[in-house]
């Protein structure tokens, strides 16, 4: 059976394409340093060596005897790359570099995440693959950074690899206590106590929410995909929903009245961001991306 490493695999994402290699009957040895993760995600069978993917002996060690790297570990938050900007650069850039730079060695399958955080805002929506990247934040400009890499990895080194720009992921394990966490696990454990929640800005801004089963099928699909040419898909669905309609319908579904504060809009924000899942699509067949409704009720539960 393959043997994979997932870098980040105690964080939200990790936890579950970990979850689904396992199923399959493949390895997992995960590398973490568990800065946001949690030892309670880590999939039952899987391997944990704890370490910081830019510390180049760590990732040495942890790439012994594998086939493939999933590589997830970063610091996820734009937020926090407003508050620490070398910090950020070092997990999130450094980290990745250090990542290819093993991959090199055996010129190993290399899927990672990127974000919708490079397009910034644009003109033109939906945004294709192929719009201008024009980050707004140190944690785009990093993203974008992997990426280039990874180009450079294919036609420098041979390193075939698959890169993913994410949009707003959600689903069951994103941490609602991190204030730096996703805006569905906040709203649904505020609204699910009783409690109101901060809206930052006018709530007007949009995003495309993902459920994470579909984040997992297009990194299981990018394994058998990657190549040279380093290609780069959008992870979205299509469908935007801004945060004022998100919070009202999730109160909802929770059966509470929609108490909203507003609070100065973040930094480095962007306003609208949705995603053509046309390239998706063509990856994952019929049937995905899946519906937000469905997914919320499921994160309730999971609370
Ligand atoms: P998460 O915080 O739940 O998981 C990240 C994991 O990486 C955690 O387990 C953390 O402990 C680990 N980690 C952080 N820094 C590390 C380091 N230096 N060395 C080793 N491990 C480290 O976040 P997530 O939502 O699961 O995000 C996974 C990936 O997807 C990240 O690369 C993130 O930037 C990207 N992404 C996420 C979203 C989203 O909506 N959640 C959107 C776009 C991109
Ligand atoms: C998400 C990802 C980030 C990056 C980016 C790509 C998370 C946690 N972060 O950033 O990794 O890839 O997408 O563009 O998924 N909001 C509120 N109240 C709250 C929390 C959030 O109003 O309590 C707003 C926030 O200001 C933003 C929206 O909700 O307009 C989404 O915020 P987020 O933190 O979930 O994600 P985002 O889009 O900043």
């Amino acid at each position: 059976m393959p043997l994979y490493l997932v870098t980040g695999g105690c964080g939200f994402i990790g936890s579950h394409l970990s979850a689904a290699l396992r199923a399959r009957g493949d390895g997992v040895r995960v590398l973490d340093d568990l800065s946001t993760g949690s030892l309670a995600n880590l999939a039952p069978g899987a391997e944990l060596v704890r370490g910081d993917v830019a510390d180049h002996a760590a990732v040495r060690d942890a790439i012994a005897g594998v086939d493939g790297i999933f590589h997830l570990a970063a610091i996820a938050s734009v937020e926090r790359g407003v508050q620490d900007w070398p910090g950020t650069h070092r997990a999130n850039l450094s980290g990745t570099i250090a990542m290819l730079d093993a991959a090199r060695l055996r010129k190993l399958p290399f899927v990672y995440a990127s974000s919708a955080a490079v397009y910034g805002d644009q003109a033109v929506l939906p945004i294709t693959e192929d719009a201008p990247k024009r980050p707004l934040s140190a944690y785009g400009a990093d993203k974008l950074g992997c990426e280039q890499h990874a180009l450079v990895g294919g036609l420098v080194h041979g390193i075939p690899s698959m890169g993913f720009r994410f949009f707003n992921v959600f689903g069951p394990r994103q941490d609602p206590r991190s204030p730096y966490s996703g805006v569905i696990s906040i709203f649904c454990d505020r609204f699910s106590r009783g409690e109101g929640v901060d809206i930052f800005g006018d709530g007007g801004q949009t995003r495309d929410f993902v459920h994470v089963s579909d984040v997992v099928a297009a990194l299981l699909a990018g394994m058998a995909q990657a190549s040279v040419e380093a290609p780069v898909l959008n992870v979205c669905t299509g469908r935007a929903t801004s945060v004022r309609e998100l919070a009202e319908t999730i109160a909802a579904a929770c059966g509470v009245p929609a108490e909203i504060r507003q609070r100065p809009p973040r930094a480095g924000e962007i306003r609208h961001s949705l995603g053509d899942a046309t390239r998706l699509r063509a990856l994952l067949g019929p049937g995905a991306p899946r519906g937000l409704r469905a997914g919320l009720e499921e994160v309730v539960a999971w609370l």
